[in-house]
């Protein structure tokens, strides 16, 4: 059984999580209106990542004898100005993420809830995994610099770039 307190923090956590889907639904839908295909594809994949994390932590909720809250969420917004700066938003917002998880870890072993110190581990090294993927893109990002063809190119294999790459494992851009 989850204490309160846990509750609490784990429905705040969801909220993050389908806040996360949301931003990175309004940047794919940007990025396709401006035409940056491969780039909405990979945003709509993040997108749908971050909705199964959401779903993840609500049914854990649910197993633990909680209640999952299903969160009202504010608009994200709409213009993300260039696709540079949209990238560096998705690494600061992952960043945002992966403190937010290390502060409910820091609950979990006040509760002394163990299970749920477990079960977060997994969220722990997704976090690592998100951001070292966000890194990644961005190096690519500086290297082509202005160049049209450049970003051609970006645009065509961004969504070639898995989590696998950033570590090492897959394919590179
Ligand atoms: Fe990328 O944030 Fe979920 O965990």
């Amino acid at each position: 059984m989850l204490s309160k307190k846990l509750e609490k923090a784990l429905n705040n956590q969801i909220k993050i999580e389908a806040e996360s889907s949301q931003i990175y639904l309004s940047m794919a839908s940007w990025a396709e209106v401006k035409g940056l295909e491969g780039i909405a594809g990979f945003m709509y994949a993040q997108s749908d990542e971050e909705r199964e994390h959401m779903l993840k932590l609500v049914k854990y909720v649910n197993e633990r004898g909680g209640h999952a809250l299903v969160p009202a969420l504010k608009a994200p917004k709409s213009d993300f100005g260039t696709f540079q700066s949209m990238f560096q938003e998705l690494l600061e917002h992952e960043i945002f993420v992966s403190q937010s998880i290390n502060e409910l870890v820091h609950v979990t072993l006040q509760e002394k809830d163990y299970a749920t110190h477990n079960f977060l581990q997994w969220y722990v090294a997704e976090q690592i995994e998100e951001e070292a993927l966000a890194r990644t893109i961005l190096d690519k990002i500086n290297l082509i610099g202005n160049d049209k063809g450049g970003l051609y190119l970006f645009d065509r294999d961004v969504q070639q770039i898995t989590v696998d790459s950033a570590a090492g494992a897959g394919p590179a851009i």
